[in-house]
């Protein structure tokens, strides 16, 4: 099986959990995003291991484990939701940290579910900021009739009790989304038209910066790779252009995990496509979860992360979630 970063997989204790979570709504167009998890897997075995921030390579002391797919096979879609939750809960625990890769967007509402599990949100999401890179709102009530749609992911992490979310990226967005992101408290979008601006943007951008620097508390960070600029990741679900560079994301995953009185407790990435005439896509992807990994690791270096519980081994299996099916 391929590994993250073709690192050996270490024995024991679990640092870093890398989660694959290859889920495709069963309803919509495929897309090839089940197909991203893995392909984003195979392409970090070409990525530099060497982290200029950490100054040593990757992973550096600390032991990054690859764990087996998710494998969705539950008939309805409400039953793959509590599947996904039962698959991450065991690495949610507070003793290592997970980074899940997708897979659609509508992951989330299932990774939220595991978080809740988390010692440091104590089953209160109220307590949770997610930073949102995207370049969709995913603030839709439904679309098509499915409330469990990808464009709906950020809607149903407030509906679970999310207590505050930053988004980044935004430039594609329905009235209903837009009238949401400005008068809904919980909310703070920034958006692409103003960060990207070739005159004002830098401002808006500082501001962004200032706004990660200053959350308090446990934070998931989840990464919706179509918040990039689409010439980027042109095989991701749904590209689409004016979008974030790739060194703004990256100050945004450095600038998070920097951030002093914030906590970050799980990342992950999503809508990874697999681009068959090049690897830019799942590549940038890759590039994207290394970020994450080695801003963790340089976090437990210096202070800003300690193991919540004690460490347990690198076998846990899924357990039996039932939410979404119940509801
Ligand atoms: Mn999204």
């Amino acid at each position: 099986m391929p590994t993250f970063l073709g690192l050996d997989q270490g024995e024991g204790d679990v640092d870093i959990a890398i989660l694959s979570l290859p889920y495709e709504l069963t309803t919509s167009y495929g897309q090839g995003t089940a197909q991203g998890p893995m392909a984003c897997i195979e392409a970090s075995a070409q990525v530099e291991l060497y982290d200029e921030q950490i100054g040593e390579d990757l992973p550096s002391g600390y032991s990054i484990h690859t764990i087996p797919e998710w494998v969705g096979e539950e008939p309805t879609l409400l039953q793959q939701l509590d599947s996904m939750s039962g698959y991450l809960i065991p690495w949610f625990k507070g003793d290592c940290f997970p980074l899940c890769l997708g897979g659609e967007h509508g992951i989330l509402p299932s990774i939220m579910e595991a978080v809740r599990h988390h010692p440091a949100v104590n089953n209160d999401l109220s307590n949770l900021t997610v930073v949102q890179i995207d370049a969709h709102g995913d603030l839709r009530h439904e679309l098509d009739g499915e409330i469990y749609s990808h464009a709906c992911a950020a809607a149903r992490a407030l509906d679970a009790g999310v207590g505050s979310l930053l988004q980044v990226g935004i430039r594609a967005f329905s009235k209903e989304e837009h009238h949401r992101m400005l008068n809904d408290e919980r909310i703070t979008t920034f958006f692409a038209k103003d960060t990207q601006s070739p005159c004002n943007g830098a401002k808006h951008w500082e501001d962004w910066l200032k706004t990660l620097q200053s959350i308090e508390g446990p934070v998931h960070l989840t990464i919706d790779i179509d918040g990039l600029d689409g010439a980027l990741v042109p095989a991701t679900g749904t590209p689409v252009p004016g979008g974030l560079t790739f060194w703004q994301v990256h100050e945004t995953i450095q600038t998070l995990f920097n951030a002093p009185n914030a906590l970050i407790v799980s990342a992950d990435v999503n809508e990874i496509g697999v681009q068959e005439d090049s690897p830019l896509t799942q590549f940038t992807a890759a590039m994207l979860a290394t970020k994450v990994v080695a801003s963790h690791i340089l976090a437990r270096k210096e202070g800003r992360w300690e193991a919540l519980a004690p460490p347990s081994d690198a076998l846990r299996s899924s357990v039996s979630y039932q939410h979404f099916s119940k509801t």
